[in-house]
């Protein structure tokens, strides 16, 4: 295993700005294609407000080797795609049997996780909320409150993230607001 000396950073739990953190990730709505279920509505709202950051990762770059902890701070800002709230693009782990654990900073969200048989649950999140994501299930965060969201996450260093299954299927139920709320409904495109 690659040694690594002991070190901190700190968590601004205000905002869930991370640092000293070396990298620190940008997802714009232009980074976004296809992950909402409104890609037209996706289109439009770059052409008529700018290409809007929609999250942020605050990662603190560690060996991406099993017995390592890998950590970071997601910000997600508030809005919607559509009738969909600004979320994750959302991941399974390479190794599928690999858990992660999220903490809630500020805001108010959904974690929203799909297993491999397609069941969708969603599990609302705000701060103090500890929230398990288990082997063998997608994840994506979306915020919906009118403020940014954050949370921090951990998970094992070995895991490895798959985006492409998520960009090729999506999750069989997206998050939108109807009447004000968040309800988990079907996915109409689901292919
Ligand atoms: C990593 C963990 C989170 C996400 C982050 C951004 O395993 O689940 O730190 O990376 O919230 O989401 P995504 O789907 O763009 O990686
Ligand atoms: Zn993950």
């Amino acid at each position: 295993m690659t040694a690594v000396e002991p070190f901190a950073s700190r968590l601004d739990f205000g905002t869930g700005i991370l640092r000293p953190s070396s990298l620190v990730l940008r997802r714009n709505l232009s980074d976004m294609a296809n992950v909402y279920a409104e890609e037209v509505a996706r289109r439009k709202l770059i052409e008529e407000t700018g290409d809007t950051l929609v999250y942020q990762v605050y990662v603190v770059e560690l060996p991406e080797t099993e017995g390592h902890l890998l950590h970071c701070a997601t910000v997600i800002h508030p809005g919607r795609v559509g009738h969909e709230y600004f979320m994750t693009k959302g991941h399974f782990h390479v190794k599928r049997d690999r858990a992660e654990v999220y903490l809630g900073l500020v805001g108010e969200g959904h974690l929203i996780l799909q297993r491999d048989d397609g069941t969708v649950i969603s599990l609302p999140m705000g701060p103090g909320t500890v929230a398990y994501v288990p082997p063998y299930w997608a994840h994506r965060t979306a915020n919906t409150g009118a403020g940014p969201f954050a949370f921090f996450a951990a998970w094992p260093g070995d895991a490895g993230h798959d985006y492409e299954t998520i960009e090729e299927k999506g999750f069989a139920k997206i998050l939108v607001c109807r009447d004000g709320r968040p309800a988990l409904v079907e996915n109409p495109n689901i292919r």
